[in-house]
C-alpha cells in the first residue's frame, strides 16, 4: 500500500511528508524544491488491541503509544505538478510516473491563496483552480498511458480471444489497478463490449479508472494563513483543514523531548522550559490550530486514506492464544493492515507465504473459538494461525 502526495509547487507537500514521516526532505519557499521523489514511512493510528484486552504490549513491526497502535504505511512525496505536466510541462511527465504505485493521492493545496499556479508567492490566488487542474492532469496522464497502449491491448485481446478487461488489467498493472477496478470503470463508462473504443470512450474510461484506483483527498494546507477560502470552498468540496508546519513543529519538539504529543491529538503538554519565541509558537498552534480545528489535520489525512478510503482493518497474529504472545513472549508484537473482508487464510499469507501454504486452521483469541480459512476477520482481531507440516 502506498500513499502519494501531490500538488503544484510550493504548497507544502514536503512539509506534510516530513511531518508524517520525520524523514529527511528538503523544504523551501520556492517552486521545484523537490525534484527527486522522497519516500518514507508514515503511521496510521488506531486504538491498540492491548486496550480492550487490558494487557501491556511489546510492539515489533509497529508502535504503541498510550494504547494507540501506529501501523506503518509507505508515503511518497513527488515534484510539484503544473498545468500541462502530462505533456511534459514543468518538471514533466516522468514525475507523474513516481505516482504509478500509489493507491490514494493526497492533494495538497495552499488554501491561503498565497501561491500562484507556477508555485510563486502571491496574494489573492483562488485555490479552487488547483483542485480542478490537478485532477485533470492526473486523468490525462492515465489517458495518455491508455492511449499509447490501446492498439496493442485491443489486438492482443482480439487475437487471443481473451477478455478485454483481463488484458487491460494485465497491461495496466503498473498503475496499481486490478481487474475488479478495470471492470468497474468499464461498466461505469458503459463499455462492456470488447470493441475498439473511440478516443472519447478511452478518455471517459481513463477518468473513471483513475477515480476508482487513485481517489484523491484534498488537503487545505496553510490553514494558519487563510482568510475565508476554506469556509467558502468547503461548501462545494470535501476539504481537510491542515497546518503541516504545525504538525512538523510538534513532532520535532516531541522528538527533542520538549513536548509530549501524540500525532492526531488535539492537545500537547510542554515538558521543559522553553524560550519566549518557542512558547509563542506553541501557544499559536494550541489556540489557532488545535483548538479551532481539533488537530493539525495531518494524521487525519493518513487515517482517512487507510481506513475510510482503502478500508483497511488492523489484525494481530500471535502464537499463544491465551497470552496473546509470539513464541518469544512478546505480547501483540505485530499489527497488520488488511482490506476489509480478508480471511484467516489471507492473514496467514500476509505473515508469510510458508504459513499460508501450511495453514490448517486458526483461533480467534478473543473468543477462543476455532475458525476456518474462509473466516472473515474483524478490525482489532487477535488470531493464532495453526499450521501443519
Ligand atoms: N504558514 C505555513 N507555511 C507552510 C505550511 N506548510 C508548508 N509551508 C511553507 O511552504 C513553503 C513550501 O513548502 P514545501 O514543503 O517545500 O513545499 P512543496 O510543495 O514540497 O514544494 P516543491 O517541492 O517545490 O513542489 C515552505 O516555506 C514551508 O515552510 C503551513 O501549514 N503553514
Ligand atoms: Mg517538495
Amino acid at each position: 500500500m502506498e500513499i502519494g502526495i501531490v500538488g503544484k509547487p510550493n504548497v507544502g507537500k514536503s512539509t506534510f511528508f516530513k511531518a508524517l514521516t520525520l524523514a529527511e526532505a528538503e523544504i523551501a519557499n520556492f517552486p521545484f524544491t523537490t525534484i527527486k521523489a522522497n519516500i518514507g514511512v508514515g503511521h496510521a493510528r488506531k486504538e491498540c488491541a492491548c486496550k480492550s484486552l487490558s494487557v501491556e504490549c511489546n510492539p515489533n513491526n509497529s508502535i504503541c503509544r498510550e494504547r494507540n497502535r501506529f501501523v506503518p504505511v509507505k508515503v511518497i512525496d513527488v515534484a510539484g505538478l503544473v498545468p500541462g505536466a502530462h505533456e511534459g510541462k514543468g518538471l514533466g511527465n516522468q514525475f507523474l510516473d513516481d505516482l504509478r504505485q500509489a493507491d490514494v493521492l493526497i492533494h495538497i493545496i495552499d488554501i491561503s491563496g498565497r501561491t500562484n499556479e507556477k508555485g510563486e508567492s502571491t496574494e489573492g490566488y483562488d485555490p479552487e483552480n488547483d483542485i480542478k487542474f490537478l485532477e485533470e492532469e492526473i486523468d490525462l496522464w492515465f489517458y495518455g498511458i491508455l492511449k499509447k497502449n490501446w492498439k496493442k491491448i485491443y489486438n492482443k485481446a482480439k487475437h487471443n480471444h481473451k477478455d478485454l478487461i483481463i488484458e487491460l488489467a494485465e497491461q495496466l498493472s503498473g498503475l496499481e489497478v486490478n481487474e475488479e477496478q478495470v471492470g468497474e470503470a468499464a461498466k461505469k463508462s458503459d463499455l462492456t463490449e470488447s470493441t475498439n473504443w473511440s478516443d472519447e470512450q478511452l478518455q471517459e474510461f481513463a477518468t473513471n479508472l483513475r477515480e476508482i484506483s487513485k481517489p484523491i483527498i484534498i488537503v487545505a494546507n496553510k490553514i494558519d494563513l487563510d482568510h475565508g477560502n476554506f469556509d467558502r470552498l468547503k461548501e462545494n468540496y470535501d476539504l481537510v483543514p491542515v497546518c503541516s508546519e504545525a504538525e512538523l513543529a510538534l513532532r520535532q519538539a516531541e522528538k527533542a523531548g520538549v513536548v509530549s504529543y501524540l500525532p492526531g491529538d488535539k492537545e500537547f503538554k510542554i515538558l521543559k522550559d522553553v524560550d519566549e519565541k518557542q512558547k509563542k509558537a506553541l501557544e499559536f498552534i494550541q489556540n489557532n490550530i488545535l483548538k479551532k480545528y481539533g488537530s493539525t489535520g495531518v494524521q487525519n489525512c493518513l487515517n482517512t486514506a487507510v481506513f475510510d478510503i482503502l478500508k483497511q482493518i488492523v489484525v494481530y497474529p500471535v502464537e499463544n492464544e491465551n497470552k496473546f504472545m509470539d513464541n518469544k513472549g512478546n505480547v501483540l508484537p505485530d499489527a497488520h493492515l488488511l482490506p476489509e473482508g480478508s480471511t484467516a487464510l489471507d492473514l496467514a499469507y500476509k505473515v508469510h507465504t510458508d504459513i499460508g501454504d501450511k495453514f490448517i486452521g486458526a483461533i480467534d483469541c478473543k473468543t477462543k473459538m476455532k475458525v476456518r480459512k474462509d473466516h472473515q476477520l474483524n478490525d482489532c482481531d487477535v488470531i493464532k494461525i495453526i499450521t501443519g507440516r
